[in-house]
């Protein structure tokens, strides 16, 4: 099979662009805009794949099967065009058209905005998780919020973290349809009389849907977003008459607030009344939505738990538990029993994190006032729950505080992970270390209680958008070492380069698409940043959410150990690296961001200096977001995921990173152990405490100063922050010194000597090909297609539903 092709004449999708130009543009070829050409060239795109998902849908329809509904806070989708240009096999019909017109489609990718809605890894999981639904044919509707404004766009001012709102639809978003009545009223706030609540302010939610197509499948699935708006009586006429015309729009602006921005903080945990209302907001529109689609095609609740699965993306969508029960309880009159059956038959929990901080909890009080139903029934849960908790441990009221859903100090709040847990038929973690962890440490009391509930589901990434849409040479050598394009599909068909392997043609190709990588890669970096990146350097990368727990730090630390070493003259054994950073900081996130302008000061240091440069120039290339993810991917050699064990779920661009053939230095952590369990040792470069190790260490009373009494090597390096200017930067040496929370120091030698290695491997060009070729032909475990088919098998149990 090759890419799927419509077989669409080109003048026919000429014909056509001019056709949406005119009657949906408003306008002619010669008066047309920019944004006029691109905005009817994704109508043009779309039109297309409505028919498949008019197609799509009707086979639904028709199958009545069972639908994974995910839902999610976040979705980072990266931009349309150029995925839909290729999933619908349009895009030589669409360069020729536009090459007829004298139109330069790069110009017009520039226009496609990508929609933000999510911070991190996260976010561009449960795109790539849609992705690949759709890719095996698995019926499944996504539910979000679509905010107003998505994830802040980054610069830096004197090396600091700059932040800009996101406004992606500016121009409006051409591959998004509205429904606005199919509106739904979502209730905040009020009382409760006999177990009926009668909320004091309703707000409603207006959802519109994008198109998700399957690659090499005729099948399109949905991702329907939800906006809030005001009902129309929230307009205050009395107020305008009396000329007080802010007043007259207070409520309407309060209740469209509730999607106006994305809480712009990855794995930390704030707790704002309005990010309970997005949460609330977004189960409540989807809970409705869900049940009207099952009833579309089923009566009555017997049969819900056949037709609907529902996973839970961490535990900003759990309140949906506590509202699918009011909804069964109030509204359609079950009786508990029946009602909680149902619940815990319909919902699965995916955890993504260990990190105490990351895990939700709300006061009572809050919750209370803002859902005082919810608030009950999660009472009545808890209720029955510690019942059977009793039942378990008889007379230990340790195991009740342990597992209770309420926890009761220092204040009383809900912890959402436990009411996941209960309320949940299976809880996953995101890679095998994670899921150990989680059954060992964070929900060791549920996992022993109910050791069958726990699963683990690696994550992983699509092939599609990280290798055919990012590296376009790399897919193309390799299929035509294949002979097809079928591996995009079927991942595991990649173990077939392991022959091509010992091909020295083959291997000079690898390494002409990687250096060519690098030289779009420096191109973008002195557009953006004015550093100059030899493109003949090793591209040595580290792109992530900025977080202590990373380790960003280390990895500017082996720098300053390089700017000394090579200002003494010890340059035996260096090679010359572009060391590049991307990724952004919660904006109230301090020591985050402190980390960030030294990266920026040292960068400074090493691109001002010819001597320094020789060696190592550095660029910390700004807003750091999918396309990003594209652009930097395919030019790596070097991945940097180098988090302290036991702190990083999965990651998610250590598996990009190693299919597109860049070598992995990392730590035991997440899914780098999956990583080197596959690849082989041998092609990976592990250094560092495990996470056994790291606990033990901290628990035998970890002083990080005399590891700096120890290393002269080390105290350079953290003397070196200290002075690197007068204020803010020595904070981070004082506090390396003094708390290390994530033993940053006991790992710096270990870390150092493995860099070494590093370059020492890179000097034996060859040899560091034929690794990179196999870090690519063994990472076919990590495509997401084989992460759906595991929660497929284990946890959704649907079937495919490929197009009749
Ligand atoms: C987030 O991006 C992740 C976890 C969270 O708890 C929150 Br909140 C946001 C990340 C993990 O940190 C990664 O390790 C993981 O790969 C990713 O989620 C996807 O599972």
């Amino acid at each position: 099979m090759t890419v799927a092709n419509d077989g669409v004449p080109a003048d026919e999708f000429e014909t056509d662009l001019l056709r949406n130009l005119a009657h949906q543009r408003g306008t002619t070829r010669q008066s047309a805009s920019a944004q006029d050409i691109y905005q009817a060239l994704a109508l043009t795109v779309r039109d297309r794949l409505v028919d498949r998902y008019v197609k799509t849908a009707a086979t639904y329809y028709e199958t009545n099967p069972r639908f994974v509904y995910y839902l999610s806070a976040e979705y980072m989708l990266g931009k349309q065009l150029p995925q839909n240009l290729l999933y619908s096999g349009l895009q030589n019909q669409a360069r020729d058209a536009l090459e007829k017109l004298g139109l330069d489609p790069a110009e017009l990718e520039d226009l496609d905005v990508e929609p933000g809605l999510g911070n991190g890894g996260l976010g561009r999981l449960a795109a790539c998780i849609l992705d690949a639904l759709a890719t095996e044919d698995i019926p499944a509707v996504g539910y979000g919020i679509r905010y107003d404004l998505g994830i802040f766009k980054q610069t830096f001012e004197d090396g600091a973290q700059v932040e800009r709102p996101d406004d992606w639809t500016f121009y409006g978003n051409p591959w998004e349809f509205a429904a606005p009545d199919d509106q739904q009223p979502v209730g905040f706030y009020g009382k409760v009389e006999d177990g009926k609540w009668t909320p004091d302010e309703i707000v409603l939610g207006e959802p519109s849907h994008m198109l998700v197509p399957g690659y090499g499948t005729q099948t399109v699935n949905l991702i329907r977003l939800w906006r809030a708006r005001a009902s129309r009586a929230s307009f205050d006429l009395s107020r305008f008459g009396e000329g007080r015309y802010g007043e007259a729009v207070d409520a309407i602006v309060r209740s469209e607030n509730i999607s106006k921005v994305l809480y712009p903080d990855d794995s930390t945990e704030l707790g704002r009344e309005l990010r309970l209302k997005q949460q609330h907001f977004l189960v409540t529109c989807a809970l409705r939505d869900i049940v009207r689609r099952y009833r579309l095609r089923n009566t009555g609740w017997d049969t819900f738990t056949e037709k609907v699965t529902v996973q839970l993306n961490d535990t900003h969508p759990v309140m949906a538990i506590a509202e699918l029960m009011r909804v069964l309880l109030d509204e359609e009159g079950l009786d508990w029993d029946r009602a909680w059956l149902i619940v815990r038959g319909t919902f699965a929990y995916t955890c993504h994190t260990l990190l105490p901080e990351a895990l939700e909890t709300w006061p009572v009080a809050l919750v209370e006032r803002l859902l005082p139903r919810h608030m009950e029934i999660i009472y009545l849960i808890n209720f029955h729950f510690l019942q059977e908790v009793e039942q378990a441990y008889p007379g230990d009221p340790g195991k009740l505080r342990e597992l209770s859903i309420i926890q009761e100090e220092p204040e009383r709040r809900v912890r959402m992970a436990h009411l996941a847990v209960v309320g949940a038929k299976a809880v996953n973690g995101v890679a095998e270390l994670h899921s150990k962890l989680l059954r060992e440490t964070t929900l060791r009391p549920f996992a022993e209680l109910w050791p069958e509930r726990f699963h683990n589901v690696t994550n992983g990434v699509s092939p599609r958008r990280f290798m055919l849409i990012a590296n376009p040479r790399l897919t193309g050598l390799i299929s035509s070492r294949l002979g097809d394009h079928d591996w995009l599909r079927d991942l595991d068909r990649l173990s077939d380069l392991e022959r091509a392997v010992d091909d020295s043609a083959f291997r000079d190709q690898w390494r002409e698409v990687k250096r060519a990588n690098r030289r779009d890669l420096a191109r973008y970096a002195r557009a953006v940043t004015g550093v100059a990146l030899d493109p003949d350097a090793m591209a040595d990368v580290m792109i992530k959410r900025f977080h202590e727990y990373k380790r960003q730090l280390l990895r500017v630390m082996h720098v300053i150990t390089l700017i000394h070493r090579i200002r003494r003259g010890e340059t035996a054994g260096l090679v010359p690296r572009s060391v590049i950073f991307g990724g952004k900081a919660a904006p109230g996130y301090y020591a985050a961001k402190r980390i960030m302008r030294l990266a920026n000061a040292v960068a400074d240091v090493v691109n001002g200096d010819p001597q320094l440069s020789a060696y190592v120039r550095m660029a910390f290339l700004p807003n750091y977001n999918v396309s990003g993810a594209e652009l930097i991917i395919p030019a790596a050699d070097l991945s940097e995921q180098i988090s302290l064990a036991g702190k990083e779920a999965s990651g998610t661009s250590n598996m990009k990173l190693a299919l597109n053939g860049a070598l992995t230095i990392g730590t035991l952590d997440g899914a780098n152990v999956e990583i080197r369990d596959r690849v082989g040792a041998g092609n990976f470069f592990l250094f560092g405490l495990d996470a056994g190790q790291a606990v033990a260490l901290k628990q035998a009373g970890y002083r990080p100063r005399s590891w700096y009494e120890a290393d002269w090597e080390l105290r350079e390096t953290i003397d070196f922050i200290a002075t690197i200017d007068d204020g803010a930067l020595r904070e981070i040496a004082d506090d390396l010194l003094n708390r290390d929370e994530y033993l940053t120091l006991a790992d710096y030698r270990a870390y150092i000597e493995c860099q070494d290695e590093v370059a020492h491997a890179w000097e034996d060009r060859d040899a560091w090909t034929r690794m990179s070729i196999l870090n690519a032909a063994r990472s076919g475990f990590f495509s997401a297609d084989r992460t759906v088919r595991d929660y497929g098998r284990e946890i959704w149990h649907t079937p495919a539903v490929p197009e009749v």
